[in-house]
């Protein structure tokens, strides 16, 4: 059990909603990052000399050698989102040092944001978009077979990943008449399968040659970098589209963007990227590929709820209490 701090130095490596910034000041010895701008390896090293808890996020690489450099004063690592490949959990634990996240807030935006993409890309809403903000296209009418997409309705959804937000995604789908299958580690509980007349597939190859829109919500961990390969993309059935509102490494970006040049894939719709923030010129310059700059979960509630759980798990381990959302290493 963690001995109580009364005043915690914590360390905040990115702006975050006034709200949770108030809040971390009356509570904590908050260190806040006004300026929002990304702190450099130096200064998250300088950081976890000194605090108690770091808050990072998805932009920070807290890596073995940065874990090295803490001082013994730093107890936790409080991430500020969900996923915690940005962490070096195994080094952490080896330090003594507990690692939170957010699980569960982030879940129906996310879901939102891939529906919104899974719809986007068959029927070419960005591209059409687009086409009347440009000055040079002005638009003449409609015409009968002027910008056809496809339909979704009737169409096979395979979702790598059937976790929360991986369920969420499919009770949507499921409403706009897609038909639910998927890949997981484990098989979701029949009740789950049930209400969403969902598949299972065991086999992940087997499933991908068999779906017309492909979405990717699980993870990123050693065990899910690249799990689309080189090899598996190319088991697509050309007239698929792929979906990635879950972490850009689970990807091989570079063989997505080239199959879908060559037409080989139909087309993507992606909030994340391998190499954030930088993305493969290919994506970028298909019109068959929508791009978001990772905002799946940016929406003003979520990031106060986001907030919310940093401090509930801060302050629950200040009082002496193990906090509610640490992740461990084989959680995943
Ligand atoms: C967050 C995310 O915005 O929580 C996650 O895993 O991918 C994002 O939605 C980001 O991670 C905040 O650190």
């Amino acid at each position: 059990m963690p001995t109580p701090l009364k005043k915690p130095l914590v360390i905040v490596t990115r702006k975050l909603p006034e709200v949770v910034e108030t809040r971390m000041r009356e509570l904590f010895d908050a260190r806040l990052n006004i300026d929002d701008r990304p702190m450099r390896q130096a200064d998250l090293a300088e950081a976890v000399r000194t605090a108690h808890v770091l808050v990072p996020t998805v932009t920070d690489r807290i890596d073995r050698a940065l874990i090295a450099q803490a001082g013994p004063e730093l107890k936790l690592i409080a991430n500020f989102g969900n996923g915690v490949d940005n962490i070096d959990l195994d080094t952490a634990r080896e330090r003594g040092i507990i690692v939170t996240n957010t699980p569960g807030v982030l879940t129906e935006d996310t879901a939102d944001m891939t529906m919104a993409l899974i719809l986007a890309v068959p029927r070419r809403l960005a591209e059409g978009a687009a086409l009347l903000k440009d000055p040079r296209n002005a638009w003449v009418g409609w015409s009968p077979t002027w910008m056809l997409g496809h339909r979704i309705f009737g169409k096979r959804l395979g979702i790598i990943g059937m976790g929360r937000i991986g369920q969420a995604v499919a009770r949507r789908a499921k409403a706009f008449g897609l038909q639910i299958h998927y890949h997981n580690r484990r098989r979701v509980p029949e009740a789950v399968e049930h209400e969403l007349e969902a598949t299972y597939w065991e086999s992940l190859d087997q499933m991908l040659a068999r779906m017309d829109i492909v979405s990717v919500n699980c993870p990123h961990t050693p065990a899910t970098y690249h799990l689309l390969s080189a090899r598996r993309l190319k088991l697509l059935k050309p007239t698929a589209y792929v979906v990635n509102t879950a972490r850009g490494e689970v990807i091989d970006e570079n063989e997505l963007a080239r199959l879908v040049e060559a037409g080989q894939i139909t087309g993507a719709g992606l909030d994340v990227f391998e190499h954030e923030p930088a993305i493969n010129p290919k994506l970028l310059a298909s019109d068959r590929v929508v791009v978001l700059p990772h905002m799946g979960s940016a929406t003003v509630e979520g990031r106060i709820d986001m907030g919310e759980k940093v401090i509930i798990n801060i302050k629950t381990f200040a009082d002496g209490h193990k906090p509610p959302d640490r992740v461990l290493a084989t959680m995943f």
